[in-house]
């Protein structure tokens, strides 16, 4: 059924309600927030269901797709990006989304993530960024921040974490935006961008993992983590025009990257094309 659905249907029209609840997340955990976000997105675009592909890797992050009543693929961990390549490719007109995790995308599937980005392949992905291995229960990831506490890092994490946006960006991608789970409306309004972007689109979705990361760390619960997200995310259009300092500690907000080119499946359909006529004539 396209069309905005009444706000009191949308659990039952996008959700497999009956299927797969309850879920598996713990309470308060912001991965969630994100899934209703990227249903009002889906709503508000008033695309038709069928017309979704929305590909996952593993862990807790990746678990989003299950719960939702779209074409959905539950794959293997860090292979999100490669299956949904082959998705977009045999049905360019699907919308694909992939749903990741920071460890997913920038670890084990940080090779597949960078050249998705270097073909310009229209996928939006979501990285839901926890700056943790959750379902795993706390490991490093490459968003861990150095210095601080991991399973896998008693004594502080020793290594440097990157800026997964930043690699977007520089890797070729179109579209780059960071939003943060207590944002909602922005987060809501930066997916929509993605959805309508050509080309490869990430959303970096910063998250509370309060069960490892939180605790750990001693951030606190849920509230205290978004709190936190609250006091220290600054919209990249207010943080241009505030000195140096008054930016330190802080991280922005809002779409960080947004350029024209050409997408890799209409590239590669015009060789098709090129061929075929080669061979008619
Ligand atoms: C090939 C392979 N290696 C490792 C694992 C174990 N594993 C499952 S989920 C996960 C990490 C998930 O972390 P992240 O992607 O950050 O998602 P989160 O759980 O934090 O949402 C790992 C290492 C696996 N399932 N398969
Ligand atoms: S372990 Fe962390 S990321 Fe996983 S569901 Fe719990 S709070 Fe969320």
């Amino acid at each position: 059924m396209p069309g905005t659905v009444q706000a009191s249907d949308v659990i039952h029209h996008y959700l497999r309600v009956k299927k797969n609840f309850p879920n598996v997340w713990c309470p308060g955990c912001g991965i969630g927030i994100v899934m209703g976000s990227i249903i009002r997105a889906i709503n508000k675009l008033e695309y038709r269901k069928n017309n979704i592909a929305i590909v996952s890797g593993i862990g807790c992050s990746s678990r989003l797709p299950v719960y939702c009543d779209f074409n959905t693929l539950h794959t293997t961990h860090g292979r999100a990006i490669g299956f949904a390549t082959g998705v977009k490719l045999a049905r360019p007109n699907l919308k694909v989304i992939v749903v990741t995790g920071d460890g997913d995308a920038m670890a084990i599937g940080g090779n597949h993530f960078i050249h998705a980005c270097r073909r310009n392949i229209d996928i939006t992905t979501i990285m839901i960024n926890n700056q943790i291995y959750g379902m795993t229960g706390g490991q490093c990831s490459p968003a861990t921040p150095s210095k601080s506490f991991a399973t896998t890092a008693p004594y502080g994490n020793v290594e440097n974490n990157f800026d997964a946006a930043a690699l977007a960006k520089g890797a070729g991608a179109t579209y780059v935006a960071r939003g943060t789970v207590y944002h909602v409306q922005q987060l809501d309004k930066l997916i929509i961008g993605a959805l309508e972007k050509k080309g490869f689109s990430l959303i970096e979705a910063v998250s509370n993992c309060h069960t490892y990361y939180g605790r750990m760390n001693k951030e606190g619960d849920a509230v205290a983590m978004l709190k936190w997200m609250k006091s220290h995310a600054m919209p990249i259009k207010a943080a241009k025009s505030l000195p140096p300092e008054k930016l330190e500690g802080k991280f922005l907000t809002g779409v960080l990257w947004d350029i024209e080119k050409p997408e890799f499946c209409d590239e590669y359909e015009k060789i098709i094309q090129r061929f075929q006529k080669e061979e008619r004539d």
